[in-house]
């Protein structure tokens, strides 16, 4: 079987340096042998956009406030969609892997995807539900509100401008259908929500499944899904992991979260679906730790994750 990498190596979606250098760390992971299980062919397909095109330092960062460059952000998040519905269509591959980069690089992943297989599921595994539009947003970071962008193509502007100054316009003109959030998404280890985003998930009554036994309801509910035929794709936040145990290298430590063994069960019960056709791995950042022992068990419990969404052939 064969696995295809795409790299979306950018930070711009919130303000810590470090994120953009994930992909090469997973590439070298794959080099390695350690990423994908026996039987599974590694395809590293090269990065969707260049390193610099995704890139802002830290001083960038603070002299602009630390808003999200949406234009900038969304060129980045346009050639991924590319790349992913290139990578799908060509039939080549049993999945695709996008290589985050923070998590606004879902905004393209799902973009590119949904042009793919309009009937796609997403999980959505984190432990924020990342739905904030510009109103809600108390950081102003756009990896926080990559589904709200997918969901309405437009911000809600804080001001009443133009959204995103026009930034996300494309996703009108592709063929990709707005992410009906109700039917299409479900929340894995969700545990540090906005009260904007409480709000709308309620409202919506969208799937959430975040403690231990919520983990076993969710497994248990992919048996009787009522659209077995529709592909599968995982979005996986690292910061799901505790950041305490498993996986300090995050940019957003959220406390508590699942261990590394509870997250492998749930990808491994994706992948026995069959279902899984493409997956996000964003956020791990290994210059948001301290230690060399931290960033050597972040890297490598961000393989096993990735590992478990790869069904044993
Ligand atoms: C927070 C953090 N909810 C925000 N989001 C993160 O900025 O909107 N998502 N870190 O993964
Ligand atoms: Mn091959
Ligand atoms: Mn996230
Ligand atoms: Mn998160």
């Amino acid at each position: 079987r064969s696995v295809a990498l795409v790299g979306a190596p950018t930070n711009l979606g919130q303000r810590r340096v470090g994120v953009e250098s994930a992909p090469e760390t997973l590439r070298r992971l794959a080099r390695d042998g350690a990423l994908a299980p026996p039987g599974w062919d590694v395809h590293d397909l090269g990065d969707a956009f260049a390193r610099e095109d995704g890139f802002r330092s830290a001083a960038d960062a603070a002299a602009d406030g630390g808003a999200t460059p949406f234009a900038a952000a969304s060129a980045a998040h346009r050639k991924l969609a590319d790349a992913v519905t290139r990578a799908l269509g060509a039939g080549r591959h049993d999945v695709v892997l996008a290589l985050g980069g923070d998590h606004s690089v879902s905004i393209g992943s799902i973009a590119g995807v949904l042009r793919d297989a309009p009937s796609a599921r997403i999980v959505w595994i984190d432990a924020h539900a990342d739905v904030n539009t510009e109103r809600t947003s108390p950081s102003g970071n756009l990896h926080g509100m990559a589904l709200a962008v997918s969901r309405q193509r437009r911000g809600l502007s804080r001001d009443d401008s133009n959204d995103f100054g026009g930034a996300y316009d494309w996703l009108r003109t592709t063929r990709a259908p707005p992410l009906d959030l109700a039917k299409r998404v479900t929340y894995v280890g969700s545990r540090e929500l906005d009260p904007g985003e409480e709000t709308l998930l309620n409202a919506l009554n969208v799937s959430r499944f975040t403690g231990v036994d919520d983990l076993r309801a969710f497994t248990a509910s992919l048996a009787s899904d009522d659209d077995p035929g529709s592909p599968i794709h995982a979005s996986l936040d690292v910061d799901v992991l505790d950041p305490s145990a498993f996986m300090p290298c995050v940019g957003t430590r959220a406390r508590g979260g699942l261990t590394t063994e509870q997250c492998v069960d749930v990808l491994r019960a994706l992948a026995a679906t069959g279902r899984v056709r493409s997956a996000d791995v964003v956020e791990l950042n290994l210059e948001a730790c301290e230690t060399d022992e931290e960033r050597a068990a972040s890297a490598a419990n961000a393989a096993a994750l990735l590992n478990a969404l790869l069904k044993s052939p």
